[in-house]
């Protein structure tokens, strides 16, 4: 069949409903009903986020005051949003195969195997590029500039551009839930199972374009945020006295210049041999599957570091202000970042101990992936020591922690375990490497997310989140991971294969049935996140924390108001020392009337060109995987079009007189004088209004 003029390859086949009508089984039948709900279930979503704002006229001030900003502080929550709106699909979508696993016995469930594999690529690509990417970036957008002491990044526009190749990465992968299907290739994409000839209809090659979207967007992040900590510091920052999220925000920073590219490479080979007939990774047309897998790893290691070094970074902030104390051996936690982001790039070829290479070869790659727990043991001790004799105060963010130490710590050792390769010999593929890996990555790195968006959350809007239901959501959290994960390192050990859509063993039926509960504790800790949020904004008067410093912070973005202004800060700080803004407290300051008085302030004016990438490159990842060629040249020429036009565009900044800054300056000022100061003690009842009594003075009096 030759594509269609307009449509390339689209036609009937590809709607939600397609399934249901051709099903000649049950199991089809049950099958296309549940990709039809997802598919009815993201487009209502979608209507009634649409209705909501033209109801509420939100369409202009969501142009002008949100998709077209270059400010850090809100392209670092439109990230976050990205993340935790993507969260929702992938945790009901773990939901959905945990209830095929249980119920898969003896061919038994609710999937066709194509469909479950549908399920477990998008959810893996979902998780990784559309949960973790976007909302660590939010974070260090967020809070990196102001704990530098800077403006913004240095480059905003690129800062927004960046944030459009991702929206438009996500937005493909929800495409594909209602124009279907989406690749059953995992989202390793390994070929040569995601070749043309295995795979020829379109889900191989919705992967290709969501990710290598948004691994561009991530490259540039890179080299943005790495840019930034060099140039941007404020006077007497340097880079010993950074807080230490900012010295893993620099490290994951490098991270993604280096580790990016590889995938983009890969992604884009594979596309070549997709699009037109080359044969990088098929073995019989001269080419080697084992160059996508070394290309893709050659990424994906370093990846899971980009993942969990900033996590690391907020629980250094957690521990150390939850515990009223400085953080114990920054040095060496500097130092263990450090080479931790090095090792990272030297243990690759883990991930394909069984494919055949020399017994020696493995021995090197096992030794060299064991001596990450050198550095990552030392930030364990380091932690558990920032607490001892210290005050700590079990706050939200302070129970995901605990629960990280204790949680990452058994991942940590069954990683451990893993590195040996004649032990990986016997459990590759199996659920062993599946618990391992959510071993880490939700203790470690969403538990790390979650608990930063907590910390800073009333730095952004103003006000704190609900603690009660925090308790909750983290409680769930923990309890539905150990019930979701636990039982597969068993059923892996017992030989249980991961990807697995039906088994005729019945002794893996409890434990399944014991992650199904997992799953379902996890989607009520989502839920219970949500909640958290709608009672928050119910409350925000009672939770108000307007002067901007609620629980009695260390680094220069609590001295700030809550919300930080535009502006960040109204004259350049100056730091001399580590911890900055607790050092002004201890003086029995603020960030004071700066002496040469207000001046004007420059920032960047606000682009489209942002809002356009995103949704030129959507359409241009539709197009080419449906082979519309038309949509396709329009589209990178609506992107290229762009870039020359704002070539033209000639008054790119913005002037905020002294004027707008000395009224602000003034009114927080008078706000902060007029405010009674709280204890540790009392930081989560209504007398909280943001305003700490340092450590040091309650310790005196
Ligand atoms: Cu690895």
């Amino acid at each position: 069949m030759t594509p269609d003029i307009l449509l390339g390859r689209l036609d009937a086949s590809a709607l939600p409903w397609h399934e249901i009508t051709e099903a000649e089984n049950r199991l089809q039948l049950l099958s296309g009903i549940v990709g039809l709900a997802a598919a009815l279930l993201a487009v209502v979503a979608a209507l009634a986020v649409a209705a909501i704002l033209t109801r509420r006229r939100g369409w202009g001030p969501l142009w002008r005051d949100w998709a077209t900003s270059l400010d850090h502080k809100k392209i670092g929550i439109m990230y976050v949003v990205v993340a935790f709106a993507m969260l929702a699909r992938g945790v009901a979508e773990a939901a959905v195969m945990r209830l095929q696993q249980a119920l898969g016995a003896d061919g038994g469930g609710i999937l066709t195997p194509d469909h479950f594999g549908q399920l477990f690529s998008t959810h893996g690509t979902i998780m990784i590029f559309f949960v973790a990417m976007p909302f660590l970036t939010g974070l260090i957008n967020f809070v990196m500039p102001m704990q530098i002491g800077a403006r913004d990044v240095s480059f905003p526009l690129l800062n927004s551009v960046s944030l459009g190749l991702t929206v438009a990465g996500a937005a493909l992968v929800m495409i594909s839930l209602v124009i279907q299907p989406f690749s059953t290739g995992g989202w390793s994409g390994y070929p040569p199972f995601t070749e043309i000839s295995f795979q020829p209809g379109a889900g191989p090659d919705y992967w290709i374009w969501a990710v290598t979207l948004s691994s561009l967007g991530s490259t540039l992040s890179g080299i943005n945020f790495t840019v930034t900590i060099y140039k941007e510091r404020c006077e007497g920052m340097r880079l010993m006295r950074m807080p230490m999220f900012c010295w893993t925000s620099l490290c994951t920073s490098i991270l993604m210049i280096f580790a990016m590219p590889p995938l983009t490479v890969a992604t884009g080979l594979l596309a070549l041999d997709r699009y037109l007939g080359f044969h990088v990774f098929t073995n019989d047309g001269g080419g080697n599957v084992m160059l996508f897998a070394n290309l893709f790893w050659l990424f994906g290691h370093p990846e899971v570091y980009i993942l969990i070094l900033p996590a690391f970074g907020v629980w250094s902030e957690v521990f150390s202000t939850f515990s009223g104390k400085g953080i114990y051996g920054y040095f060496t936690l500097v130092l263990a970042t450090m080479c931790i982001a090095v090792l990272s790039f030297t243990v690759w070829v883990h991930h394909f101990f069984t494919m055949g290479q020399s017994a020696d070869l493995n021995a090197v790659f096992g030794i060299a992936t064991m001596t990450i727990s050198i550095p990552t043991g030392v930030k364990i001790y380091d932690w558990m020591l920032t607490m001892y004799r210290g005050r700590v105060r079990i706050t939200v963010p302070m129970v995901y922690a605990v629960g990280f130490l204790f949680l990452f710590v058994l991942g940590g050792m069954s990683g451990v375990l893993l590195a040996n390769p004649s032990i990986d010999f016997q459990v590759h593929n199996t659920l062993f490497l599946v618990a391992h890996f959510h071993n880490m990555l939700i203790p470690g790195t969403l538990f790390g997310m979650i608990a930063g968006y907590t910390l800073w959350f009333p730095k952004a809007f103003g006000f704190r989140l609900d603690d009660r239901w925090g308790y909750r959501a983290a409680g769930l959290w923990i309890v539905g991971f150990i019930l979701a994960f636990f039982p597969l390192y068993l059923l892996g050990l017992m030989g249980m294969p991961r990807r697995l859509v039906g088994f005729f063993e019945e002794g893996w039926l409890p434990l399944t049935l014991a992650a199904l509960a997992g799953a379902g504790c996890i989607v009520l800790a989502v839920i219970a996140l949500g909640v958290q949020l709608a009672v928050s904004i119910r409350r925000r008067e009672a939770l108000a924390v307007p002067v901007g410093d609620p629980w009695d912070g260390r680094s220069l973005e609590w001295a700030l108001p809550a919300p930080a202004p535009e502006w960040n800060f109204p004259t350049d700080p100056v730091v001399n020392g580590r911890d900055a803004f607790m050092q002004l407290k201890r003086q029995g300051g603020h960030l004071d009337r700066p002496e040469g008085g207000f001046g004007d302030i420059r920032v960047p004016r606000e682009s489209a060109i942002g809002p356009i990438v995103a949704v030129a490159g959507t359409a241009a990842g539709f197009a080419l995987t449906w082979y519309i060629w038309w949509l396709a040249a329009l589209s990178v020429a609506v992107i290229v079009g762009a870039m020359i036009a704002r070539g033209f565009v000639r008054d790119a900044w913005r002037t905020i007189p002294a004027a707008t800054v000395e009224a602000h300056w003034t009114a927080w000022r008078a706000l902060a004088d007029a405010t009674p100061r709280v204890r540790r003690s009392d930081e989560l009842r209504p007398a909280n209004r943001g305003h700490a009594v340092p450590a040091a003075e309650e310790r005196s009096t």
